[in-house]
């Protein structure tokens, strides 16, 4: 890994969140026999008929961490992580934190498209992937990829059908050994508390997705802020349900805060409501979180289930709009209360407290979790608009880099020069501070919580030769709040089909849920003054009828 391509704090500013406690000198790894010191015997992870003690995750992750170690990686390598929710991605994850590895998080629905261009882009030295996963080979896959990218990574795979030239992660998972002395040698290797510990994927509004580095101390501190903002605690049954790759379930406070505060972590692969329902009951989960669409799913299944969801106590929900009129049903379907959450994986992270009256917990998205983290709301020319009115929110803390990863140019557009991060979300404050998301200038489409970059969809659609010109836009949906639609010009006698576009973009190796959903053909793109495609027109000119067709 390239350390240039790390943009650190200005050195004061270090030295503000040092002396303030902010960051402390603590690596995310050496909580690990913290945490099994003190709960050795209580559960930390379930996962289908897989239970581990705090004690047994603590001797499992540092008996991976020592054979990663023995394949060569360690401090400040890079490891592309493409696994579904289950105990060994947790323990991938904690070995990591141990070597001072570095853990990108990709998500299963990821493809060529994505592992390929993340992983020349972070250096990546190995790929970690399940065999198979909802009948599609992801050892065949990383095995793609990793003869695509340079230094020919290792690819690592969890499953019970590994290649001989994979490695198999569950036998390197194997408890046994000398534990004490295991742990002594990796303490004495443990990375410093300002290295990366992790890569997290932005949504990003360019043509792959940006990657942001979290720092041990700036990730420890917003677990930390997140578990106080929720009431997390060594009662805590938290249940995982999103992918846990993304910031919500894994940080925020998610998987990790719930092990920080020595509490029980459920895993599920799916959302699915029965599922869901089933673990709750069969768990006594006080706490899970989801993105609208999928609470939304399940204040629906609620009403005819005969699951006890009487220990459900807290719901969060965030990751694009909730409409206040939903929000204020979705506690009394599930018999829970609501927690609205408003984050990002480049740091900053709302909450509405868990005990907010439903002016509060219905109507905003709450404060941010530090006290250290800055909100500023600016118009179109960058100047602080007045106290509750609309703009674009920009901000810095701790907990939010200042830049993304090996992009010098897009920082210039992301990041002012002063380091304030432009979230591209417009946003209100109300007169107690909590932010109310009013809409984003960011150019994106928010599908069901997954970001989806307009430009990344336009690139590939470019490529068909029957396209002179093409505008990926959001059309809203009643399911998952917004699907990807792309507005084309065709070059003269020629034709162009949804079917035609799905089947290029998944030949492309595009992750599914990326795939346009919506065709709409013009004879002419309405423009801005500079010739770029005028999205705010086609948004107008969609909501009248065109000549359109839709996904079956
Ligand atoms: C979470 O993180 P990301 O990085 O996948 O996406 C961040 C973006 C925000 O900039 C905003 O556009 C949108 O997702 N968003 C919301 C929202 N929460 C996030 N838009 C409307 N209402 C909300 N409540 O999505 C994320 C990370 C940590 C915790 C929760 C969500």
């Amino acid at each position: 890994m390239s350390p240039d391509g790390f943009v650190p704090w200005p050195a004061d500013l270090a030295h503000v969140y040092r002396a303030a406690g902010c960051w402390s000198d603590r690596t995310l790894g050496s909580y690990l026999w913290e945490w099994a010191e003190r709960w050795p015997h209580r559960t930390a992870l379930v996962d289908g008929p897989h239970r581990l003690t705090y004690a047994e995750l603590a001797a499992r992750a540092d008996r991976l961490a020592e054979e990663l170690s023995r394949r060569g990686l360690g401090r400040g390598d890079v490891v592309l992580v493409q696994l579904p929710n289950c105990w060994e991605f947790v323990a991938v994850t904690l070995a990591c934190f141990r070597l001072g590895v570095v853990p990108t998080m990709m998500l299963p629905p990821h493809r060529e498209h994505e592992l390929t261009a993340i992983g020349a882009h972070v250096g990546a030295k190995a790929l970690v992937v399940p065999d198979t996963w909802r009948g599609y080979d992801h050892q065949d896959l990383a095995h793609r990829v990793a003869a695509a990218l340079p230094g020919a990574p290792q690819v690592l795979v969890v499953g019970a059908r590994v290649r001989p030239d994979s490695v198999d992660v569950r036998g390197l998972l194997a408890p046994g050994g000398d534990v004490v002395a295991r742990r002594r040698r990796l303490d004495e290797r443990a990375p410093a508390p300002g290295d990366i510990a992790l890569f997290l994927l932005s949504g990003g509004t360019t043509g792959t997705p940006k990657v942001i580095s979290r720092t041990h101390e700036d990730f420890r501190f917003s677990i930390d802020n997140c578990t106080r903002a929720c009431g997390i605690t060594s009662d805590t049954v938290y249940l995982a349900v999103l992918p846990v790759g993304h910031a919500f379930p894994l940080s925020s406070p998610g998987v990790l805060g719930t092990l920080y505060r020595g509490g029980r972590v459920v895993l599920l692969p799916s959302p699915q409501p029965e599922t869901v329902f089933t673990a709750i009951e069969a768990e006594r989960v006080t706490v899970t979180s989801a993105v609208p669409a999928v609470a939304l799913k399940w204040m629906a299944a609620a009403r005819t289930s005969t699951h006890d969801l009487a220990s459900l106590r807290y719901l969060h929900v965030g990751g694009s709009t909730l409409a206040p009129e939903l929000a204020a049903q979705i506690g009394p379907a599930l018999g829970c209360r609501l927690q609205q959450v408003y984050g990002m994986a480049e740091g900053l992270i709302c909450y509405t407290p868990p005990d907010a009256p439903a002016e509060v917990s219905c109507h905003t998205q709450g404060k941010p979790v530090s006290p250290y983290d800055e909100l500023l709301v600016v118009d179109e020319a960058g100047r602080p608009v007045a106290p509750g009115a609309e703009g674009e929110l920009l901000t810095r803390g701790p907990s939010t880099p200042r830049g993304y990863f090996g992009v010098p140019g897009q920082n210039e557009l992301s990041f002012t020069p002063d380091g304030w991060f432009r979230t591209g979300d417009v946003v209100r404050l109300t007169a107690d501070g909590d932010a109310v998301v009013c809409g984003r200038v960011k150019d994106l489409i928010n599908r069901g919580g997954e970001k989806i970059a307009a430009a990344e969809i336009e690139l590939l659609v470019q490529e068909l030769p029957e396209v002179a010109e093409v505008a990926a836009v959001p059309v809203p949906d009643p399911e998952v709040g917004e699907r990807v639609c792309v507005v084309v010009r065709l070059h003269p006698g020629r034709e162009l089909t949804l079917a035609r576009i799905s089947t290029a973009l998944t030949a492309r190796g595009l992750a599914a849920f990326k795939i346009p959903e919506h065709l709409v053909l013009l004879d002419e793109l309405p423009h801005t003054a500079v010739g770029k495609a005028d999205k705010k027109a086609l948004a107008r000119l969609l909501a009248t009828p065109v000549r359109s067709q839709l996904a079956a």
